[in-house]
């Protein structure tokens, strides 16, 4: 029995090392599991940069909770590998496998409303990126590892008062080489930004649309000439050439 248990564990670990973000924290104060977000329902990934799902993931749980923030606020995306975080104890693929290198991104697209407003038709602009550093040879999701699958990023002071939909990406790159084999994971949050910034984006990008199938940055392999996911310790530029915003 002990031993069918231990090969059960293995075979989830093999076939679903992924991950969800599940829970919004606002300068250290986490919101409620699903609270305020549109998430999936399980931890697979979106590998079709051309679907309705590249913008808020599969349809999932919904909330009818739009969570207040300011310019400025330190907002945190956590995500784990089941909602919940850890699938079992001692999950070494919570939150997310090691193998998983890649970029994590944050995005905002204005809405009406944030509980309610569809996801789709909307103009998108990057607020914050961590990608890949040189000298550390760290990927963003190195560093959401480290911080137990937490992913800070302030709120950019200039972003204007009202409602958005803020898009948080993982994309997980171990399997990439080939067209199709990256790996995006990403939840919407319902924010009320409060304050009185006055941005207006110049240029936005719709999902889909942003990614292409083959865009360098997503047919990719990360491995070096001696194996490690290093990136040959070349610099590595998110998906979609879109900068993230100055202000
Ligand atoms: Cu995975």
């Amino acid at each position: 029995m002990k031993f069918s248990l231990v090969a059960a564990a293995a075979f989830a670990i093999s076939a679903e090392a992924h991950c969800i973000f599940q829970e919004l924290s606002v300068n250290g104060a986490k919101q409620g599991s699903l609270v305020g977000l549109r998430a999936p329902s399980d931890n697979n990934p979106v590998y079709d940069v051309t679907s309705q799902d590249i913008i808020c993931q599969k349809q999932g749980t919904t909330s009818d909770k739009v969570i207040s923030v300011n310019p400025g606020d330190k907002l945190g995306a956590y995500f784990g590998h089941v909602i919940g975080g850890a699938q079992f104890p001692n999950d070494v693929d919570n939150p997310i496998a090691k193998s998983h290198k890649g970029p994590i991104t944050a995005w905002l697209a204005k809405v009406d409303n944030a509980a309610t407003a569809s996801k789709t038709g909307l103009k998108w602009f990057k607020i914050w990126e961590d990608t890949f550093d040189t000298s550390s040879k760290q990927w963003g999701v190195d560093h959401m590892i480290a911080n137990q699958g937490m992913v800070n990023f302030n709120l950019p002071q200039c972003i204007a008062p009202g409602d958005y939909l803020m898009r948080v990406e993982i994309l997980a790159l171990h399997s990439a080489s080939k067209a199709g084999g990256a790996q995006f994971y990403m939840s919407c949050a319902q924010i009320k930004v409060g304050g009185s910034g006055t941005f207006s984006p110049s240029s936005t990008v719709s999902f889909p649309g942003a990614y292409q199938p083959s865009d360098p940055s997503i047919v990719v392999s990360i491995y070096g000439l001696t194996g490690q996911p290093d990136n040959a310790g070349k610099p590595y530029n998110a998906p979609g050439n879109v900068p993230v915003i100055q202000c």
